[in-house]
């Protein structure tokens, strides 16, 4: 299988902590974001994930692809769902996102690698999130506005092994949206979201990314 991705992006994070804690074989395939070229002459528009299984067919839904990569040899993600925590998952992303988009290319991430490149991602985003600089001013205000979701957050955590005591598709939610949240340095995860967050990195052996 490959998978096109961006290093920064948290819903190929999904399929590769997937594969990682299932021990599956992932080839991974990073893009450079002006490289519309290649995401259109696999499945004709611009996306990112991007899954080609063995069989050569595309999958372009992140979580259709973890439920695939889950389908193969023994299950994994056993555990029990809450709607609490999906629920959690798609407000706090709205959040984290100011946040970590104008930090993503200060990480020296591929997908930036060349000039034309970054200021592909750094011109479309602005467009959607603002000024970038001003972003970045406004980061102690847009920290305390994320907090009480850590904390809320934090009073869900049943293990740091999983979010529900059994690994599930919440963790495949949350533990994406806590990576890319880790880039914004001065930001304090409460105990339980750090130690969730530590534990299930280092269960799919994946180093954080630089905080900045
Ligand atoms: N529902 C899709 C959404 C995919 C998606 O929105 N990808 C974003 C990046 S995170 C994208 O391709 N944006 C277009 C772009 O980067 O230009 C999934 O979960 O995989």
């Amino acid at each position: 299988m490959k998978l096109y991705m961006f290093e920064h992006c948290s819903l190929c994070f999904r399929v590769r902590m997937t594969a990682a804690l299932k021990g599956a074989h992932l080839q991974e395939m990073p893009v450079l974001d002006d490289d519309t070229e290649t995401m259109t002459k696999l499945v004709g528009k611009r996306v990112i994930p991007i899954l080609i299984k063995d069989d050569g067919m595309a999958m372009l839904e992140s979580m259709d692809m973890v439920k695939y990569i889950e389908s193969l040899g023994k299950p994994l993600l056993t555990g029990p769902e809450r709607p609490e925590i999906a629920a959690w998952a798609d407000a706090v992303i709205h959040r984290t996102a100011l946040l970590t988009m104008p930090r993503y290319p200060l990480l020296g991430l591929p997908e930036f690698a060349t000039a034309a490149a970054l200021n592909h991602y750094r011109f479309r985003k602005r467009k959607v999130f603002g000024d970038f600089v001003e972003l970045l001013a406004n980061t102690r205000r847009y920290i305390a506005e994320l907090t009480p979701d850590l904390e809320a957050l934090d009073g869900m955590i049943e293990s740091p092994e999983a979010i529900n005591g059994a690994l599930s598709l919440d963790d495949v939610r949350v533990l994406p949206l806590l990576r890319s949240a880790a880039v914004v340095k001065g930001l304090k995860m409460p105990s339980k979201v750090r130690s969730y967050f530590e534990t299930m990195m280092e269960r799919t052996g994946y180093a954080p990314l630089p905080e900045v």
